[in-house]
């Protein structure tokens, strides 16, 4: 059996992810594509408890050098346990974020170098990455008020404006120079402009 397909959304706080990864699901129901759906930090029950640990505030200072470790910590758990052994049945795996948040959030956010982010992608990933990253991309205040209307905010969601700004050109590079991998999608469109966008998308990893 051929190795599934690798998709990934990505994009700041509230450009929506979540929705369009219903959108995802459904149209891999409608293509009989038979597939994983998932989410970083999270995605099994250990994984699922560091995002617990990253994402609540607390009156302990996070350092940024441990917060990327927790990700990565993470991520090691997700792939080796359930992305790679999914990918190797041939299901495809759809995950809301994965190393892109990483360099957004903790290398253009955080001010962690770039270079060690990408040497810790090496060591855990082994050359695995997304055959496709769909980033939903829109200016920061955008996201923000939408997540600030949805209610309390979390550990990220709290930082500020230039916080996602610097995010948001880091994501912006990473796929202006690996084109063949990302799709761009203007996301302050309608909902049903961004999902023809996924859906051409999709139909083009087939
Ligand atoms: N993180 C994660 C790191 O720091 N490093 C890492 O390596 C990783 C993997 C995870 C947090 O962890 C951080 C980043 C994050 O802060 P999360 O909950 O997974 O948190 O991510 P969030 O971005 O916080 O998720 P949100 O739920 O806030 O955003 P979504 O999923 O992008 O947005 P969604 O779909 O809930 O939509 C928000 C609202 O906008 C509307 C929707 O209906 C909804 O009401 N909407 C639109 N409205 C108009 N037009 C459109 N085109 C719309 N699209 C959506």
């Amino acid at each position: 059996m051929s190795t599934g397909k690798f998709v990934c959304i990505e994009g700041l706080e509230g450009v929506g992810k979540s929705t369009n990864l219903a959108f995802i699901t459904d149209w891999l129901f409608r293509n009989n594509i038979a597939h994983v759906v998932t989410r970083e930090p999270g995605g099994t029950p250990i994984a699922e408890e560091v995002r617990g640990l990253l994402l609540s505030k607390r009156p302990e200072p996070v350092d940024a050098m441990c917060e990327l470790l927790l990700v990565f910590a993470a991520r090691a758990q997700h792939l080796n346990t359930k992305i790679r052994p999914s990918l190797e049945d041939g299901l495809w795996v759809v995950t809301d974020r994965f190393t892109d948040s990483t360099f957004a959030y903790q290398g253009a956010g955080r001010g962690m170098p770039l270079e060690q982010i990408a040497q810790l992608e090496a060591l855990v990933q082994q050359g695995l990455k997304p055959d496709l990253t769909i980033l939903l991309d829109a200016p920061a205040e955008v996201g923000l008020q939408r997540a600030t209307a949805r209610g309390e905010l979390d550990r990220f969601e709290s930082e500020r404006l230039s916080f996602f700004t610097r995010a948001r050109d880091v994501y912006l590079d990473r796929a202006a120079a690996s084109p063949d991998r990302y799709l761009v999608i203007d996301a302050t469109q309608s909902l049903e402009a961004v999902q023809r966008e996924i859906a051409a998308g999709l139909e083009r990893l087939t």
